[in-house]
């Protein structure tokens, strides 16, 4: 049987942390009396903690010295890491057990290639952490998606040519990242979001055994 390296995002694809993200943000810019949505939050997804909270300030039109800024962004971490700290197994996302038990069964490689500095304490919390071969995360890296050094190194970790390697991303970033990396894409979310991927699915739920041995790993 071929080999894949098959690379999954976190945030958005095997665990929904974007709402603990939103509770986070939206304390620290409401703090400062910049206003934050949902769509705000959707704006911030895949962007590394240090680029969100700059971009939360550009919405306000607010500038910060060094000390304020850095001390924003432990809090904004504490807080994070808070609700992270409830986490159990019952929040990763639906059929990823299933998907990932499937590719392990069939002795595919797998990585985990995320911005996020909390990565592995996440998969802890979740009992995912022994599931990849490989991890990297935003401690391993240090340039933000779209650029594809996150998922570079994950394939090197790997020991997988690029273009056997098949990324999970619920980003346009991400997807963007994985492109130019020259590795297939497969977004996690909306169609009408993440145009530049060549598979897009709602869900899991919606990525059938069959559809992963016929089209990625064959
Ligand atoms: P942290 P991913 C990303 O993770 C999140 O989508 C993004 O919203 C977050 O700001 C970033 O990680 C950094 O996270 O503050 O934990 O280092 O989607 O690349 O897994
Ligand atoms: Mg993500």
């Amino acid at each position: 049987m071929n080999k894949k390296g098959f690379i999954f995002d976190l945030d958005g694809v095997i665990v929904d942390t974007a709402k603990y993200h939103f509770l986070a943000w939206r304390k620290l810019a409401l703090g400062l009396g910049i206003s934050f949505s949902e769509e705000d939050n959707e704006q911030l997804k895949g962007v590394s903690r240090i680029h969100s909270l700059e971009k939360i300030l550009a919405w306000g039109d607010k500038q910060l010295s060094e000390e304020h800024f850095n001390s924003l962004l432990q809090k904004k971490n504490n807080d994070y890491l808070s609700h992270i700290a409830q986490m159990s197994h019952e929040e990763i996302l639906p059929d990823v057990p299933r998907v990932l038990s499937y590719l392990k069964d069939l002795g595919q490689p797998m990585a985990l290639g995320s911005a996020s500095k909390n990565a592995r304490r996440i998969l802890r919390e979740v009992a995912l952490i022994d599931e990849f071969d490989a991890i990297v995360d935003g401690t391993n890296v240090s340039k933000a998606k779209p650029d594809p050094e996150v998922f570079l190194k994950a394939a090197e970790g790997l020991g997988m040519p690029v273009e056997q390697c098949i990324v999970f991303e619920d980003s346009l970033a991400g997807i963007q990242a994985a492109n130019t990396a020259g590795m297939m894409s497969v977004g996690i979310g909306s169609a009408e979001v993440l145009t530049e991927a060549v598979y897009v699915f709602k869900d899991f739920t919606e990525i059938s055994n069959e559809f992963i041995l016929n089209k990625l790993v064959s």
